[in-house]
């Protein structure tokens, strides 16, 4: 075999790749930390620290098993921090003679490398990550190209044929597809049962690197007890304890948000998952196992609402971000432009929800998705926040984010700005939702029940005048017709006390 370089990108860490089934001494795999990376947008220290932490943890593990790896720290003298120039230096080094990578998730770095291996002169391969179910074009060849929308469910059932994932005999098991309406219960408090479950690791060391490198971060670094799993066998036993201690109720309050839990039942396996820690097959299998063995403690509602986020969900925005990029990034259906209010930097705002959600978001890099759909998506949402302000916001702030699935749920699902593509109507709510969904409201400044008196809930006035701004486009869509009806049907003055009290939000949006 001729010598050969292999990169790893931050987010591949998956020890089960066919790549390290043989060990051989003409292959040096190369892992980076970069500026170039760290620094594409403000990131969360959280994530910074996650993945530098997952990175040296299967160096360390790929040099035990005996393959050759040349790991660039973000402090080595050494490094240029570009992908590029670095990968250079390694293939003069060793005297290379090919140039393998597996394909990376974002559009921007799948570009990149393209051009990266068109000069080189190698020779030079692109393989699979060998993680994903479908092919990064499997969910475009399952619709019409020039469809106006591609709904979510139908490519579902699609793959739960496929993987043949609670099914029975060609049937859904239970003789239904998808038990989303089951699956919206208030969570009513009772701090025991949602203890966290979380792993915690001391990562001081790694902290004090990155910040001596001069890379910018936010949020709470969380450096001495860090939940955020760094190998295979750390992300085995967060899948096991939530199977143990998060499946049962997944269903039932998949959807409520309360003060007691930052995540009440929801996986958090979502880190692990996308840097590749942990397989989707994996993850959605072990929930079937546990329903197969024991259907009394893990009901089928809260097991099919948790596969299809996995098989369904997680696999069908990757193919749009595929299949839409790189135009999808600056869609503004909309044409929203107002800028990010001052507080989701600093989480010191009024509004209870938003204090806790955003609040949360800065402090664990983590929100269930209720909290970044419900609550900060549909703020942003009503409030006509620039749909590109929003996206770079999410893809920093989360342990989780990466674009290919941060760009569609942002611009496609929370946003509404690809013109209604990905979802059939905009998400987003007014006070009387968060008050039933959650008990942010008990407590807050603001009145839930009021519209556009001084105490009145900012969500109230900014969620009905949205409709007014937007009568037009949403008045035919039968999913919402009756809100936007009911805007509509609003006497001159009300409309006009609404549109009145938006106006002054959107100017004081800073001291909400
Ligand atoms: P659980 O509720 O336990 O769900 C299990 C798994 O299902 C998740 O780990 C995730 O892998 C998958 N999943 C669930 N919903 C989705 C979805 N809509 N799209 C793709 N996968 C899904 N998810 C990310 O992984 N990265 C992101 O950057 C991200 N940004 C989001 C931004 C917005 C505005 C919204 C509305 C959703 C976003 N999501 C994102 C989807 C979802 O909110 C997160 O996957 C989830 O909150 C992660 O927490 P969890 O692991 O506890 O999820
Ligand atoms: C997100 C991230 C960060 C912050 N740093 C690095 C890094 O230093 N080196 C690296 O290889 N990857 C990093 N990543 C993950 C990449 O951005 C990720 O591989 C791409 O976004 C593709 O999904
Ligand atoms: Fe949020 Fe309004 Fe409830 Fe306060 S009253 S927590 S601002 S929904």
């Amino acid at each position: 075999m001729a010598t050969s370089v292999r990169l790893i990108l931050g987010d591949q860490l998956n020890l089960n790749h066919s790549w390290f089934k043989k060990v051989s001494p003409d292959v040096v795999y190369v892992l980076m930390e970069v500026r170039s990376e760290t620094d594409y947008v403000l990131h969360h220290a959280q994530k910074v620290i996650a993945i530098f932490a997952g990175m040296r943890r299967l160096a360390e593990q790929l040099k035990k098993a005996g393959h050759k790896v040349r790991y660039f720290h973000i402090s080595d003298k050494d490094n240029t921090h570009h992908f590029a120039t670095n990968l250079k230096k390694v293939i003069k080094e060793i005297g290379a003679k090919r140039f393998e990578y597996q394909e990376p998730d974002e559009y921007r770095l799948d570009q990149e490398l393209k051009l990266f291996v068109k000069d080189l002169g190698l020779e030079s391969a692109c393989v699979s990550s060998e993680h994903f179910i479908d092919t990064r074009d499997g969910v475009a060849k399952h619709f019409q190209k020039d469809a106006k929308r591609w709904v979510m469910e139908s490519y579902y059932r699609r793959m739960r044929q496929r993987t043949d994932m609670l099914m029975d005999d060609g049937e859904p098991l239970g003789g239904q597809w998808n038990f989303d309406h089951d699956n919206r219960k208030p969570w009513k408090g009772k701090p025991d049962l949602v203890k966290s479950w979380d792993l915690s690791h001391d990562h001081s060391a790694i902290w004090a690197e990155i910040q001596k490198s001069g890379a910018k971060t936010f949020g709470n670094p969380s450096a001495d007890n860090f939940p955020w799993p760094q190998d295979r066998a750390e992300a085995l036993a967060q899948l096991k304890a939530f199977i143990q201690k998060g499946l049962t109720n997944f269903g039932d309050y998949e959807d409520a948000m309360h003060t007691d839990s930052d995540r009440l039942f929801h996986s958090r396996l979502s880190f692990a998952l996308n840097v590749k820690l942990l397989s989707p097959l994996e993850v959605a299998q072990a929930a079937v196992n546990a329903h197969q063995k024991d259907s009394s403690v893990y009901p089928l509602a809260a097991t099919e609402g948790f596969v299809r986020q996995i098989i369904g969900w997680r696999e069908y925005i990757r193919g749009v971000y595929w299949a839409k990029m790189p135009d999808y990034e600056k869609s503004n259906g909309l044409g929203h432009t107002l800028s990010l209010p001052s507080w989701f930097w600093t989480g010191k705002v009024k509004m209870n929800c938003m204090k806790h959600s955003v609040g949360q978001s800065l402090e664990t890099a983590y929100a269930h998705h209720i909290q970044r759909l419900m609550v900060i998506g549909s703020f942003c949402l009503t409030a006509g926040i620039d749909p590109a302000e929003v996206e770079k916001w999410y893809l920093g702030v989360y342990i989780d984010a990466f674009q290919w699935v941060e760009l569609p749920n942002v611009i496609g699902m929370s946003q509404h700005a690809d013109g209604g593509f990905l979802a059939t109507k905009p998400y987003c709510c007014a006070a009387s939702y968060v008050s039933k969904m959650s008990n942010y409201c008990t407590g807050c400044i603001y009145d839930p029940k009021d519209r556009h008196g001084p105490k009145a809930c900012p969500l109230n006035a900014l969620y009905w005048d949205f409709w007014l701004r937007h009568q037009k486009r949403f008045l035919n869509n039968p999913r919402i017709g009756m809100a936007v009806r009911q805007a509509a049907n609003m006497s001159p003055a009300e409309q006009s006390a609404v549109r009145k009290k938006a106006d002054a939000l959107r100017a004081d949006i800073d001291n909400l």
